[in-house]
């Protein structure tokens, strides 16, 4: 199987602005680009996926390039619902730096910015050598612009196309940069480069997009209670990352394995027939967790992060360290508590339970334990004493109810 069929194979590949794609990238060589805008300090779990194809040429021969947009991210790339917020110069930098150093450190890529050769541009002779190959009709024939019309679209964003086209032409001219890969949501941007390529120096470039991950209710995949996931574990624990895996849908998981793991063909296949016979096994699951999690953080994030999930499960919370403790409770609600309140009036409290009564049953009946200790004296105590580095006490109803409070 050539890196092409692998890709249709895991179904990463959307359009193809030409046939001939499929052979040269069995063939190896092609010098591509994929770009990211500094919109953020950290890429999320919905770059990763179009990252990841890189990292896939790459390692079938072909040499890729990775721009992270300093000039384009001072324009914004249009989205389909509204205008984006202008972001300061010196947030854009901030940004950049980051995913500079971030994209370096998972990939091991080469990141070049746009802003060395946009930034000295003048809008007179950008006019004339750059704005004279787009025909207004062809720009508003795009995609996001027609979406965007009766909503309303500024000139700077109906310009980005043009800026990225003109990277694109760049790069093809100092680095033999023939290719430009994407998600689908790029397309337009895509084809305005080959285009501007064709008619200024009537050369071939090509282009190719892979499709957006979706949830089965077509929402888009990468967000947990609204939040990101994001690739800085200081923004997304691993334990966080985990749980946000292992709670993937059934029905998607097999795609998802495709789409962000190197699993070769046959271990996807033999997942497969375990998550459809087996699926409370979740293997598939743990599978993408632990692939998924070892490629950006290490064997060591990821161990930690499974030792979380079986330790908040079993109870025995003494076994964890502050740090994961931290991690696993990340997503509680934190309720304050005065030192030394008692254990009743704290359940009714956390909302563990609605009354006095219903707490005293609960203790009677062996089902609170707090800190990783059953408790079944009704005039338990909590206190800084007892609690983890002196601030945080963690109580458990039942066999998954845990409810975080501080002092
Ligand atoms: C800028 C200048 C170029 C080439 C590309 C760019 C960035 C591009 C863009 N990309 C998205 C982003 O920055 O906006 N205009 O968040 C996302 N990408 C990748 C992928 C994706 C796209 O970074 O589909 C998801 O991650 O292409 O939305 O010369």
């Amino acid at each position: 199987m050539g890196i092409y069929e692998e890709l249709v194979w895991r179904g990463l590949i959307k359009d193809e602005s030409s046939p001939e794609i499929k052979d040269l990238l069995n063939k190896g060589g092609v010098t591509f680009y994929i770009g990211t805008d500094p919109t953020g300090d950290s890429l999320h779990i919905g770059h990763f996926s179009s990252f990841l194809i890189s990292k896939r040429l790459k390692d079938a021969g072909h040499n890729p390039i990775l721009l992270v947009g300093g000039g384009t991210g001072l324009i914004g790339d249009p989205k389909p619902d509204a205008e984006r917020p202008m972001i300061t110069e010196e947030e854009v930098q901030h940004n950049f730096d980051c995913l500079k150093q971030q994209a370096e450190k998972v990939f091991g890529f080469e990141v070049v910015n746009n802003h060395d050769w946009l930034k000295d541009i003048s809008y007179i002779s950008w006019l004339r050598d750059v704005g004279k190959y787009f025909n207004i009709g062809y720009m508003l024939n795009k995609d996001i612009v027609r979406r965007r019309l009766d909503e309303g679209i500024t000139y700077t964003e109906f310009s980005y196309m043009l800026l990225q086209a003109y990277d694109f032409m760049h790069l093809y001219e100092e680095r033999g940069c023939t290719m430009q890969v994407a998600g689908q949501d790029q397309w337009g941007n895509i084809t305005a480069g080959i285009e501007l390529i064709r008619k200024k120096l009537g050369k071939e470039a090509y282009g190719f997009t892979m499709p957006l991950l979706t949830k089965s209710d077509g929402q888009k995949f990468g967000k947990t209670n609204g939040k990101a996931i994001w690739l800085d574990i200081n923004k997304t624990s691993a334990y966080e990352m985990y749980q946000f895996f292992i709670n993937s849908e059934d029905a998607k998981v097999i795609d998802y394995l495709k789409f962000l793991t190197f699993l070769p063909k046959e271990e996807i296949e033999r997942l497969e027939i375990s998550n459809n016979e087996h699926p409370e096994l979740r293997e598939a699951h743990k599978a993408l967790a632990r692939e998924v999690i070892t490629f950006l953080h290490g064997e060591e994030a990821y161990a930690s992060a499974v030792k979380i999930a079986e330790t908040f499960f079993k109870g025995n919370l003494k076994d964890l360290t502050y740090e994961e403790l931290k991690q696993g409770t990340a997503d509680l609600e934190r309720s304050k508590i005065e030192d030394g309140s008692g254990l009743i009036e704290t359940l009714v409290k956390v909302g563990a339970c609605k009354s006095n009564r219903e707490a005293r049953d609960l203790i009677k009946g062996s089902s609170i334990s707090v800190n990783g200790e059953k408790v079944t004296d009704f005039n338990y105590v909590l206190n800084k004493e007892n609690a983890f580095n002196k601030e945080l006490t963690i109580i458990k109803k039942g066999k998954k109810f845990y409810y975080a409070v501080e002092f």
